[in-house]
């Protein structure tokens, strides 16, 4: 299993597209839980490609071949991921997306993944996501708990501006809020006025339960 993973990881750190895939379709032949194969496997590679990528050793060229590595990779476990997701009870209504001026957007697909297979509707607005779209979505779906991820620190201001902009349009339901990304943290959730943080998309799926029962 390991050496599996491993190589599900080289196959991202050296953006081989077609070997990923092949890969995440013997994951699901072999009965390989698809979140393990892309935490353990697939996010690993991309995490070395990062690393190479600050390094100097990758460029940007070769930084974007390995996300759409990992992308493809993903697509191809998401269905596995939504048949588990059917067969459990319903826990809520998410409305996730990366905020404004941010095109990162792999770790919010993992969260939204996550908590898709978790029991949670969600409603994925994708990346670059302005705050009036966001507040939009949450009240269209009358959410229960809204998902922001921001990978730059450039960018993770725009959380709070969603935060406020929801409270201030007062949605008939006025939803929850959590952020998450690299840049984030338990301190910037308690500055921003974030109703929780969560480090990873397991936290993220543990988190959002314990906010719909409280
Ligand atoms: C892949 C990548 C890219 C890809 C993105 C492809 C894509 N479609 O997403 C490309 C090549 C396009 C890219 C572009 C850029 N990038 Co970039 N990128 C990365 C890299 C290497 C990995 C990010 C990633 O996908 N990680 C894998 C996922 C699984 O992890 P994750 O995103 O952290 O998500 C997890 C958690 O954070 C959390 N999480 C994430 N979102 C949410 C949301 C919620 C609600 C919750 C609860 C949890 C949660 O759960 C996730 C799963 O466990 C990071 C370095 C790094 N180590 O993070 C730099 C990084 C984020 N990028 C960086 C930069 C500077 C850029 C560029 C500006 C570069 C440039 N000069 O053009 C542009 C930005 C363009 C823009 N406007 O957005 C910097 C940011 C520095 C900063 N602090 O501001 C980083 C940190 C690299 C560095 N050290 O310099 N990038």
């Amino acid at each position: 299993m390991d050496y599996f993973l491993a190589k599900c990881s080289e196959a991202v750190s050296k953006y081989d597209t077609e070997l990923a895939a092949s890969l995440a379709e013997e994951a699901l032949t072999k009965g390989v839980d698809p979140m393990r194969a892309i935490e353990e496997g697939f996010a690993k590679g991309l995490e070395k490609a990062g690393t190479l990528w600050e390094e100097g050793t990758y460029f940007l060229p070769e930084l974007m071949m390995a996300s759409e590595a990992m992308k493809t990779a993903m697509a191809i476990l998401k269905p596995a991921l939504e048949e588990r997701s059917l067969k459990m009870k319903r826990l809520g209504k998410v409305v996730i997306g990366t905020v404004e001026g941010d095109i990162h957007d792999i770790g919010k697909s993992l969260v939204a993944s996550m908590l898709s297979a978790g029991g949670f509707d969600v409603v994925d607005l994708g990346a670059d996501v302005s705050v009036e779209n966001f507040v939009k979505a949450a009240t269209r779906e009358e959410a229960d708990l809204v998902c922001m991820s921001a990978l730059l620190t450039t960018t993770m201001p725009a959380q709070q501006r969603i935060i406020q902009a929801v409270k201030k349009a007062k949605p008939r339901k006025l939803p929850r809020t959590m952020i998450g990304g690299a840049p984030t943290s338990d301190s910037w959730a308690a500055e921003i006025g974030a109703d929780a943080y969560a480090p990873d998309a397991v936290n993220a799926l543990n988190v959002a339960k314990r906010l719909m029962s409280s």
